[in-house]
């Protein structure tokens, strides 16, 4: 065990709602399960709001609070900067606190546009060359399930992919009256379901296979047009006031595309399919087998041998508690099983990892740029009538 013997990683993490609450239980538990070379520290928490930060600190573990994140880039208490902020301000924060010379994780998406992930890796770069290193918080690849697919892929284990099918399904706004939180307006998220939770399937599809989509024909919709302006929310849930605001974001994006081995691919992101609490389901087939995984089964991966005697031949359902799988050795007996919030516990073991050891961890803003670019393909694809646009390959 870590605790107090290593060297000590102070962390500043800026933002407590939903995904600073999932941050906050990684950084609290990574050491305690998994043997990590450097001790995080839970210096400080950040948010506007200094009585909500105080008790969202005090209640998720951290140390001191501060109402301004600029104020967190001067402490010498802190050296990685996690950032959980709505998407309109990665940009200015991660860019500041890697000039600052600290680490940074950030959530996904990277960015709202293009523009602002290419001005974050281009401090990344700069960045890394003293040193400080970032990570984008695509934290499915990290789930046992998705990280075992991804080894047997390497491993040949279906041949040549040749398809892809992903889809990414929520229902968390099928109500019209469910208010127009920061999710649904462009200016503060960037896009909906897609960058939300489209984004987590194009980084899986790419993870997992090992390849990178190289064109995509799209189609998107907002069902509900106008919404209810937010009177308070918390993460998922929030009431509305009896004033209306338009809805500036997509509700569904769907999309089919090409990737570079030759795989074709097919993708789904909605926020309306009703009954669909967070249905991640990604399926790959190959020339010599196939790959299943859905989030709500997160446990499990379903694996068909092709090369086996078709009499017996069928898919097999892979618990992935084994101590040889991913991750899951340093947490209970096999059987015993993983839920959502070890996803982030793992994303944080790693970037610790690389950390102390030097090394470059992933996925890289690079890497959530070339997400981004998928992203804004999709987007113009959408507005052209769906016709084909290429992804651009300089990231
Ligand atoms: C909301 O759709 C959301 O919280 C996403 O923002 C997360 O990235 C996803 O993990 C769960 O759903």
């Amino acid at each position: 065990m870590t605790a107090g013997t290593a060297e000590r990683l102070g962390v500043g993490l800026v933002g407590y709602a939903f995904m600073g609450a999932a941050h906050s239980q990684a950084w609290r538990t990574a050491g305690r399960f998994f043997d990590l070379p450097l001790t995080p520290d839970m210096a400080v928490l950040c948010g506007r709001d200094a009585a909500a930060t105080a008790a969202a600190a005090e209640k998720m573990g951290w140390r001191t609070t501060e109402t301004d994140w600029k104020a967190l880039l001067r402490r010498d208490d802190v050296q990685l900067v996690d950032i959980c902020t709505p998407g309109d301000t990665h940009a200015e924060i991660a860019v500041a606190a890697l000039e600052a010379g600290k680490h940074v994780l950030c959530e996904k998406p990277l960015a709202n546009t293009v523009d602002e992930a290419r001005a974050m890796v281009a401090a990344a770069e700069k960045a890394q060359t003293k040193g400080v290193r970032s990570m984008v918080g695509f934290n499915y690849r990290r789930v046992p399930a998705v990280a075992l697919a991804r080894r047997l892929v390497e491993q040949g284990r279906i041949g040549q992919v040749r398809h892809v099918r992903a889809v990414y399904l929520q229902d968390w706004i099928v109500d019209p009256e469910f208010p127009l939180v920061w999710r649904l307006q462009a200016e503060r998220a960037g896009s909906g379901a897609l960058g939300d939770i489209g984004a987590h399937i194009v980084d899986m599809a790419q993870f997992v296979t090992g390849d990178r989509l190289t064109g995509v024909s799209a189609l998107s919709e907002t069902f509900v047009k106008e919404r209810p302006l937010p009177q308070a929310s918390s993460g998922l849930s929030a009431s509305g006031s009896s004033e209306r605001g338009p809805v500036t974001v997509d509700d569904a994006a769907l999309f089919i595309g090409r990737f570079g081995g030759g795989a074709v691919a097919s993708f789904e992101a909605t926020r309306f399919a009703t009954g669909r609490k967070n249905a991640l389901r990604l399926e790959v087939n190959g020339s010599a087998g196939s790959l299943a995984f859905d989030f709500e089964s997160m446990n499990e991966l379903s694996f068909y041998d092709g090369t086996e005697d078709p009499d017996t031949a069928g898919f097999r359902r892979i618990l992935t508690t084994e101590p040889t799988h991913p991750y899951a050795g340093a947490w209970w007996p096999p059987g015993h099983l993983l839920g959502y919030e070890h996803s982030f516990t793992h994303e944080v073991v790693d970037l610790v990892r690389d950390l102390a050891a030097g090394t470059d961890p992933t996925p890289s803003f690079a890497d959530g740029l070339q997400v981004q670019e998928v992203l804004d393909a999709v987007v113009r694809s959408a507005a052209a009538g769906s016709g084909w646009q290429t992804i651009s390959e300089e990231s």
